[in-house]
């Protein structure tokens, strides 16, 4: 016996990964609908490589009642109407947009991080699934954090294309391809050209109401996301940067310690950590780059080295790819989670 799962906005980036990974990990499913905007009723879409086809199902008119799990990969304007109605009707939300994440009645889940936050889940029947560059770094942070306390992370990220949908995909394909042959490249989806340049801005700038004024949104994610997932007391100051790269995120992550921790300990913590992949060779090649991590679920961690301008530090490189462990990898692991813990169906 297996569970009833709704994807909602299964026609993008992100719920067709979901689509995929439900059938990769073979989810146990008594069913399986594809929902999403009107626009894309009646689409046909493959369930992964199991050989099956959905139809896809129109959001304003579906019937969560009787369903168990619904994974929401629609953005925040639909969450915000169709995540409450669903819960309501007894089906638990999984929703990976930013509205909830925040919310105290909400559990932000990471699955190796803070599984037994999702306890709370029942008061809205909602768990978030927290932004793609933090999802990874956490899982790198948390092995580390346990061992020695991290006061303060300084990081840099380098994101790709796909963390702003087909549309930013489709904008490096397009202005790549215009550069070549002598067409237009003008930027639509991103704020300056994204072809050969990077972009030092990721979502809207916060106001000057806080103490991030002049950050981003997505700078100011990495920092209460993080607080929030892995522990209150980190300080977190992040620059956000959109690269060229189709799919995976990139991170520099500089972490200072309240105790001595040694890069051999960092460095065997981490090969033991769940969902990490330690690639760490001194050598021309012994890291993993963003094109390496895609379609795959580990979050890669390289380059790791004591940091000689701080008592207690260490510098690394952590790679992921966005659409899985940063969105629907994390997003299917918490449904796992919540089945192991909570939704029991019998055997
Ligand atoms: C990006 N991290 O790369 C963003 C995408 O809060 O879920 C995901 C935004 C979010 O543009």
């Amino acid at each position: 016996m297996g569970y009833k799962v709704v994807v909602v906005g299964a026609t993008g980036n992100v719920g067709r990964e979901m689509l995929n990974i439900l059938a990769e990990r073979q989810f146990p499913l008594d069913d399986i609908a594809a929902v999403a905007s009107p626009r894309s009723t009646g689409d046909i879409i493959d369930f992964g490589d199991t050989g099956r086809e959905l139809k896809v199902q129109n959001i304003e008119h579906f019937d969560f009642a009787g369903w168990d799990i619904a994974l929401f990969a629609a953005g925040s304007g639909p969450a915000k109407i169709y995540a409450p109605k669903a819960a309501a009707a007894g089906c638990t939300v999984i929703d990976n947009s930013s509205l909830f994440r925040m919310d105290a009645d909400v559990p932000l889940i990471v699955p190796e991080v803070n599984p037994h936050d999702i306890d709370g889940y029942a008061k809205r029947n909602i768990i978030a699934n927290p932004n793609c560059s933090t999802a990874q770094m956490v899982v790198a942070l948390k092995p580390l954090h346990d061992a020695a306390i991290i006061k303060r992370v300084v990081v840099s990220t380098y994101q790709s294309v796909s963390g702003a949908g087909k549309e930013g995909m489709d904008e490096l394909f397009e202005q790549s391809r215009g550069i070549f042959v002598g067409d237009s490249s003008e930027a639509k989806k991103f704020t300056k050209q994204i072809a050969f340049n990077v972009i030092p801005h990721i979502d809207s700038f916060v106001g000057p109401d806080t103490d991030y004024d002049g950050y981003t949104k997505e700078e100011l994610k990495m920092a209460q996301e993080t607080n929030k997932i892995l522990d209150p007391d980190i300080l977190v100051t992040a620059t956000c940067v959109r690269v060229p790269v189709f799919v995976g995120h990139s991170e520099a992550i500089n972490i200072e310690f309240e105790k001595p921790i040694s890069v051999k300990e960092a460095q065997a913590l981490l090969r033991e950590a769940p969902g990490i992949m330690l690639y760490d060779k001194r050598e021309d090649g012994g890291y993993i780059t963003p094109i390496e991590c895609v379609g795959e679920y580990a979050t890669y961690v390289s380059r790791v080295r004591r940091d000689p301008t701080v008592e207690n530090g260490l510098v690394l490189w952590c790679v992921s790819d966005n659409l899985r462990k940063g969105a629907a990898l994390n997003a299917v692991q918490i449904a796992e989670l919540l089945g192991r813990r909570h939704l029991k169906k019998a055997a």
